[in-house]
């Protein structure tokens, strides 16, 4: 399979879900901007959308938005879901939260956006991560285990940082175990991102 993404952007959660799930993938970058891809190929002509991430299976069925890329992966390795009777509602729950409200909340960030809609941007992030922190039953999302939502977090908590929105101590110590996984510095490495200690101190 294949997975289309940018650097640093939410599709990154993908990547290091598929590490996770130890699933063989081929990876192709996304410039944003120009919606060419490394091999110089126009991505809307790929996917209309535009956007990423973007996975194609190996019969080429192609799952675009993210909440479905995870679920996927989720499905994959059913480790990476919280189980039991609700799990899979309870997953796709968690990931709506994380992508309409935590990840949407972020737009104005990434765009051309007044300094006044920027500040209200950072408090609408802080209080959507603030809903979660104070309803983590354990290290992570679900408890004590790692899930596909904990990879989508851990992304919009590095946004936040390079965003300059507040993070409570508890979530800098949600980060530390998340940093210790082989799978993250993995994708952390090839998509040559920064050393995510350093940003969040
Ligand atoms: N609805 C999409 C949104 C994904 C999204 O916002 N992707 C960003 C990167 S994190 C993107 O590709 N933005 C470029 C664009 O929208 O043109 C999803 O949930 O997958």
């Amino acid at each position: 399979m294949k997975l289309y993404y940018a650097t640093g952007a939410c599709s990154l959660a993908c990547r290091i879900s598929l590490h996770e799930a130890g699933v063989a993938a081929d990876f192709e970058r996304v410039d944003l901007k120009t919606k060419i891809t490394e091999h110089g190929r126009d991505y809307r002509a790929i996917n209309p959308k535009g956007y990423v991430p973007m996975l194609v299976l190996d019969d080429g069925a192609a799952i675009t938005e993210i909440d479905a890329v995870l679920d996927y992966i989720a499905g994959l390795e059913p480790e990476l879901g919280p189980g039991g009777a609700l799990g899979r509602t309870r997953l796709i729950e968690m990931l709506a939260y994380l992508s309409t409200e935590v990840h949407s909340a972020f737009k104005p960030l990434w765009h051309d956006a007044s300094e006044a809609e920027q500040a209200t941007a950072r408090e609408a992030v802080a209080q959507r991560l603030a809903f979660l922190e104070g309803r983590m039953p354990g290290l992570y999302l679900f408890g004590p285990r790692f899930t596909v939502a904990d990879a989508y977090l851990f992304v919009m908590l590095r946004w936040a940082k390079v965003f300059g929105v507040p993070i409570s101590p508890r979530l800098i110590g949600y980060f530390e175990p998340i940093l210790e996984r082989s799978s993250v510095r993995q994708a952390l490495a090839e998509e040559e991102l920064a050393v995510i200690e350093e940003a969040l101190a």
